[in-house]
């Protein structure tokens, strides 16, 4: 039996499967409305434009994108709260957040037009790994201003599934509603995820008995290791989701039965791929960082927005016959590197390691510290009953391994601290998983 047989194609996936020639048509007459309509509303946008002697006649090919300027995430701090909307206020029906670093959010704005795109966007993405309406869908995404929880109750709502609105937290809850409801397919971080199969473990219930078949997860970087884990320990398939709030929220993309890679909506949002030092755009194949514009946003368009996260556009078709390019899985963001003496570390290579050496859950966190102007790492992983061994000798041989692991990896050697269950806090939604504990203005 193939993996298609049990996936009806859905009309609303229709747009993922057109000709190249004719998706770059499409493309092309909604790249030049968007950056007409940011143009005329938006004093950011015109401003950088009559900077560079542009106008929304400059562009005469798909091509000529590359010649308008960059939008970074600063953009919408420096104009907080509304200042790139595109609309009036009487047509923005929806307002999101997404909380930043420094103190204030950034907002994003949807009008009617826009919420409709994006519920089709999200639900284009759930069809695509076989999601339909006999399913029924437990969202566990917090609710609220984050893009989240509205956004894959929206695709899944589209889409005629049950929706069981769960939002984040009350692990004991959703476990019960999960068991009681029959519930199909779940969504929420794939953090938060392994936390429920780890409190499903101490309840005595067995997820991999359950009607439950697939999870959408994304909202965080994981690596492929961390997807194995989740699929063996609650017998289900784990499909990758990807999206940002600038943009839209989740739904910008999505992996399919493949599990290779995840299919950009190409018709909604138009990926480049960039060196992050250079801004020079990238031939695909190469690694670098991913900038995207939105093709039909109303309320707030984007035009080339660089999103610090970093993958490639991976050119060679995909076995699931969509003509929408895949990006290889996120792993990293450009701004979650560590220098740690002249290496460059992503938290994402530890996780793979520690998942590599044991068949410990990878919950961990990272510290780091900076002493005498050197930074250090520290990599904190939790035991639970299972891998913890009851002598000193046994805990000692588990941290031997995980070490080597990292060293191997890395190449350099760091300091890990085995703790036993329950210690490092769990998170209901995205895991922090780098404590920076550094002073940097000590150099
Ligand atoms: O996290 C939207 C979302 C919600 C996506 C639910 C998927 C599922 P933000 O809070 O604005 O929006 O965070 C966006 O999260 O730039 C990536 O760094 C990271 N991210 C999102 N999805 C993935 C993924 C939502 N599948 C930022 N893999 C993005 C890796 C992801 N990183």
């Amino acid at each position: 039996m193939s993996k298609y047989d049990n996936i009806p194609m859905n009309p609303i996936s229709a747009t993922d499967f057109l000709p190249r020639e004719q998706l770059r048509k499409l493309q092309f007459a909604r790249l030049k409305a968007t950056v007409k309509n940011a143009y005329d509303h938006v004093e950011l946008f015109r401003q950088r434009m009559e900077a560079r002697n542009l106008t929304p006649d400059s562009l005469q090919s798909l091509e000529d994108l590359q010649k308008l300027p960059f939008s970074v995430k600063n953009d919408l701090r420096d104009t907080y709260p509304f200042g790139l909307f595109a609309r009036p206020r009487q047509e923005i029906v929806r307002l999101h957040a997404s909380s930043g670093t420094t103190g204030k959010p950034i907002v994003v704005a949807y009008t009617r037009n826009d919420l409709n795109a994006w519920s089709e966007a999200a639900a284009r993405c759930l069809a695509s790994v076989g999601v339909t309406s006999a399913d029924i869908a437990q969202v566990s995404y917090g609710y609220g201003l984050f893009t989240g929880g509205l956004g894959l109750h929206g695709g899944f709502e589209r889409l005629g599934a049950m929706v069981v609105p769960a939002s984040g937290g009350n692990t004991e809850r959703q476990i019960m509603l999960m068991k009681d409801f029959g519930v199909t397919c779940i969504a929420c971080t794939p953090s938060y995820f392994l936390h429920l199969t780890e409190q499903a473990d101490k309840l005595g219930v067995d997820l991999r008995k359950l009607p439950l078949r697939l999870g959408i997860f994304g909202a965080e970087p994981w690596t492929p290791e961390m997807c194995r884990c989740i699929e063996e320990r609650a017998n289900i398939r784990a499909y990758d989701i990807y999206g940002l709030s600038e943009i839209v929220g989740p739904g910008v993309g999505c992996s399919c039965p493949e599990q290779v890679g995840l299919h950009i909506l190409e018709d909604l949002f138009y990926p480049e791929i960039i060196d992050p030092d250079t801004g020079e755009v990238l031939p695909d194949g190469s690694e670098g960082e991913l900038v995207l514009t939105t093709l039909s946003k109303e309320a707030m368009p984007m035009i080339r927005y660089r999103t610090r996260d970093i993958t490639s556009i991976i050119t060679e078709p995909c076995g699931c016959g969509r003509t929408i390019r895949r990006i290889s899985k996120i792993e990293h963001r450009s701004d979650d590197m560590f220098i740690i003496r002249g290496v460059n570390v992503f938290p994402s290579q530890i996780e793979a390691a520690i998942l590599s050496s044991e068949a410990a859950l990878p919950i961990y966190q990272i510290e780091l510290t900076r002493s005498h102007g050197l930074d250090n790492v520290t990599v904190n992983i939790e035991l639970n009953a299972a891998t913890m061994s009851d002598t000193v000798a046994g805990i000692e041989a588990v941290r031997s391994r995980i070490s080597h692991a990292i060293e191997k990896t890395l190449g350099i050697r760091v300091q890990l601290n085995v703790l036993p269950e329950n210690t490092i806090p769990r998170s209901e939604g995205k895991a922090k998983r780098v404590i920076d504990k550094r002073n940097l203005s000590e150099i």
